[in-house]
């Protein structure tokens, strides 16, 4: 008889795990097996599974602690929670089972944006050092219940957290995602759109691309022009735009709301049509070019000698570092073609002291380890396995030289690039990038001869000469912008494609619920239905 029962539990555990590998490639899990601990993106740093799962229920209360992070997350989550569920989900200072938010662990192994989450019978318990972990290990309990959690109607559940302990830290600082929003304007609720969707998968920077050839997105109270001619346009001839002061504000907010930092960029000294059309001083001639709506690059550069130039950088980045609450300014610095490198190199020593002046860290694209980066510059490589030998040196002795880098290798993680020949949308300039290739490297180990203590992170760039709508944006960066996260996330012992789009493919149904149009790429075993 004991040894009956024994074998009949086995057999259904047995059962179970089967169960569990099924809906880990087929249907979505209906919510009665609840999605395994380690099946979220990215990756977390160790998973423990076991014990009884926690049920949320129409008595389920967030228990927060009594600081007001703590109790904005709790809100944040009860507002995921609400609709769906259809539960009143209190949020709470008093203690008690259910859903506990807790800062101030001591475990000084989590760091700024670490978490534990515990999950049994009685409740899930997220403890984190700060409000980023905190709010990074309420995205892991999103991703641990069912899909429909993310619908913003009452939706049948149950709404089951599978039992055990994850304890979660990110491999690196910096998991950026950067938006050209000068090529193509997007506006403030499509752009907190794209913040929520980053916020998801734990990106902490949101690299706003706000001045090209095409269009100048930001207003400067001094020269206004800026803005009401500069961003008067976008490639192709609409009617482009710009954030106001305001807007811009309210993006920082939203984006901090999510924890994630604001980097704004001008990019400088190409790339700067929309301002030489905009003030004729600017032009070494002194003649306003036309605005400009195509998608060339390469043609226009600020005039180096001109004592006005250096006048118009001081007042952006003086009125932009006021702006901007995070630690840094990105200066752009990339395809200076027509700026020859001693005015290049004249104009980057001029300039990336004006950032420090006003509190500042210089990043640049990676051409800036062409000039001498200033102490404490981050440069953003964006070369491809094809790049010369000789370009991947200078960045690499840059980086031994102490000057940090972000990897945004182009025909790697440039979301921009088309998936295959048939793409609607997207350049290729950089090659074809499917999924499978946008995840299969190592930041830790990329770019030959940098010490990998020089790599701050990883950051995927979404261009917009052809992305005009929030629906162009969701296809180019699903299912691409998740590998790039996990890529910064998590430990590289994680890292395995096989596994990998097992848990990718799980994230469909919540893309679905989420409104998100990806790609589905025939890499991947998609769920039917
Ligand atoms: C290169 S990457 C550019 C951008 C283009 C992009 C298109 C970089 C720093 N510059 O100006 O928009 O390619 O993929």
């Amino acid at each position: 008889m004991r040894q009956h029962r024994r074998t009949t539990r086995l057999l259904g555990s047995l059962l179970l795990v089967t169960a569990a590998g099924v809906s880990a490639v087929g249907a979505a899990p209906t919510g009665q097996t609840p999605t395994p601990l380690g099946r979220v993106i990215p990756a977390p740093e160790s998973v423990k599974p076991g014990g009884a799962p926690y049920r949320i229920t129409n008595s389920t209360r967030i228990h927060v602690d009594d600081s007001r992070e703590a109790r904005r997350i709790g809100t944040y989550l009860a507002e995921v929670l609400r609709p769906s569920t259809g539960y009143r989900i209190p949020v709470t200072d008093r203690q008690g089972p259910g859903i506990r938010l807790k800062l101030g662990s001591k475990d000084a192994s989590l760091g700024d944006e670490g978490y534990r989450l515990d999950s049994g019978r009685n409740g899930v318990t997220i403890t984190a050092r700060r409000p980023a972990g905190l709010f990074h290990g309420v995205q892991t309990l999103r991703q641990l219940l069912p899909a429909a959690v993310e619908k913003d109607s009452a939706q049948p559940g149950p709404w089951l957290v599978a039992g055990g302990t994850i304890k979660d830290t990110p491999r690196y600082g910096w998991r950026g995602a950067m938006l050209d929003v000068s090529r193509h304007f997007f506006t403030v609720d499509q752009v907190k759109r794209y913040i929520d969707q980053l916020a998801l998968y734990k990106v902490n920077k949101l690299h706003l691309h706000l001045s090209d050839d095409q269009g100048w997105r930001i207003a400067i109270d001094s020269w206004p022009r800026l803005a009401t001619y500069g961003g008067s346009t976008q490639v192709g001839g609409g009617p482009g735009g710009f954030y106001t002061k305001a807007d811009y504000k309210e993006i920082v907010r939203y984006a901090s709301s999510r924890y994630l930092e604001v980097v704004p960029e001008i990019d400088m000294p190409g790339h700067t049509n929309a301002a030489l059309a905009s003030y004729a001083d600017l032009n070494c001639d002194g003649v306003a070019p036309p605005l400009y709506t195509g998608t060339e690059v390469g043609f226009s550069s600020l005039c180096v000698d001109k004592d006005v130039t250096y006048d118009f950088v001081d007042d952006v980045i003086r009125e932009l570092a006021a702006l901007t609450p995070g630690r840094y300014l990105h200066i752009g610095g990339d395809e200076a073609h027509s700026t020859s490198h001693d005015d290049y190199v004249k104009f980057m020593d001029r300039v990336q002291p004006v950032v420090a002046k006003y509190g500042k860290t210089v990043i640049g694209w990676h051409q800036l380890t062409g000039a001498t980066p200033a102490k404490g510059a981050l440069a953003q490589y964006w070369g491809l396995d094809s790049t010369s030998a000789a370009e991947k040196e200078q960045v690499a002795a840059a980086a031994r030289n102490g000057t940090g880098l972000i990897l945004s290798p182009a025909d790697r993680i440039y979301l921009d690039m088309k998936y295959t020949k048939d793409t609607p949308l997207g350049l290729d300039w950089a090659g074809l990038v499917e999924v499978k290739r946008s995840y299969d490297w190592d930041p830790g180990n990329y770019l030959p001869g940098a010490p990998s203590s020089a790599v701050k992170g990883v950051e995927a760039p979404l261009w917009t000469e052809t992305i005009a709508t929030p629906a162009n944006i969701d296809y180019m960066a699903f299912p691409r912008l998740p590998g790039a996260a996990e890529l910064g996330w998590s430990p590289a012992a994680t890292h395995d494609w096989d596994t990998y789009k097992v848990r990718l493919a799980a994230q469909a149904p919540r893309w679905d619920a989420l409104g998100i149009g990806y790609y589905r790429s025939p890499q991947v075993d998609w769920p039917t239905g």
